[in-house]
């Protein structure tokens, strides 16, 4: 039985070479799923280039609304086609669905061959462009055999994903992904254009004392959540949060707390997205040994009905959340 390989950040390991190495675990694989994660690693370059040019090429930075009336920049829709562009024309990509397109992009059936749907938010936070504030794609992946409904494959309970990850584009541009296997973080080197491996077997510090969440809502927070808040407060937590969930996700997976955006009077529903914001991010926090849940229950068990439903958000360490929860449920 082969060992499996023990990644350190001693040796230089690329997204590739890590890719490939995972793919020899499956000596039966076709291929298109490493192609997948080699497409959105190619898309992070290729955004990370133009974002770093967002002040220099002002046609990046104007504003607009998306299809949920939500603030929209350029950037946001250069990010999905690069993305779309970068996924291409594979012949086992099944589906697609974006934060940026109103409804999914059915591309192929399973019966013409289509075995995966990547769905993705291209540039999320980036109202936060022009400030220099980091903001990032957010990537899921499922595979279509486990679809109970052919025509919306795309449909399944986050626990079925066999990827998920995002790339934030920061002061360096960093890809955090897992396959169910661990989560591992590799850092863009411009200098060579490859995503190094840095963090591998990531694992979410248990008892962090940061709380994450928009404290402008507050007044509409329930009884639970108010309970909560003053209770981090009076135990001395810090509240950190930035307002890209990529870069609080971040933060939370590498330093433990809690990270959350409960149900508000604007979004009654919490503002967060299932399909490609709260599942990718609880797969990773999950993977990392963390716990996401929207309050009523874990967010990877919930049966999606709608490619752009919200859903309310906590991610963090076992310990925060636990805590969090019992105070909900008292
Ligand atoms: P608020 C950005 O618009 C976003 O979708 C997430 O990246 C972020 O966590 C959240 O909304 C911030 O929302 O209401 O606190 O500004």
């Amino acid at each position: 039985m082969e060992r499996p390989p023990k990644y350190t950040a001693d040796n230089l390991t690329t997204i590739q070479s890590f890719i490939l190495q995972e793919a020899r675990r499956h000596p039966n694989a076709s291929g298109e799923f490493s192609w997948l994660l080699s497409a959105i690693a190619l898309a992070g370059k290729v955004i990370a280039a133009k974002i770093r040019r967002v002040h220099l090429d002002p046609v990046l930075d104007i504003g607009g609304d998306n299809v949920h009336g939500e603030q929209q920049k350029p950037m946001d829709l250069v990010a999905n086609e690069i993305i779309i562009r970068c996924l291409g024309d594979r012949t086992d990509l099944g589906l697609l669905g974006s934060e940026e397109e109103t409804e999914p992009v059915q591309l192929r059936s399973a019966e013409e061959g289509g075995k995966y749907s990547v769905l993705f938010d291209p540039l999320d936070g980036s109202a936060n462009l022009g400030l220099g504030v980091g903001v990032g794609t957010i990537f899921s992946i499922l595979r279509h055999e486990q679809a109970l409904d052919a025509e919306a494959p795309h449909l399944q309970i986050g626990r079925k994903q066999v990827a998920a990850g995002y790339i934030l584009y920061g002061p360096s541009t960093v890809l955090v992904l897992s396959t169910g296997r661990g989560v591992h973080m590799f850092s863009l080197d411009p200098a060579v254009g490859a995503f190094v491996l840095v963090r591998p077997d990531l694992m979410i510090p248990s008892g962090g004392k940061t709380y994450s969440l928009n404290e402008a809502n507050a007044d509409s927070f329930g009884p639970g959540w108010r309970d909560w808040l003053s209770g981090c407060r009076r135990t001395g937590w810090r509240s950190r949060y930035i307002g890209s969930m990529v870069a609080d996700v971040h933060r939370t997976l590498l330093e433990g707390g809690v990270f959350a955006y409960p149900p508000t009077a604007r979004h009654t529903e919490g503002k967060l997205r299932l399909m490609y914001e709260a599942n990718p991010m609880a797969f990773l926090i999950e993977q990392a040994g963390g716990r996401g849940d929207t309050g009523e229950g874990p967010i990877l068990d919930i049966k999606p009905t709608h490619v752009h439903q919200r859903v309310p958000v906590i991610l963090g360490d076992q310990v925060g959340v636990d805590q969090l929860l019992k105070t909900l449920r008292r």
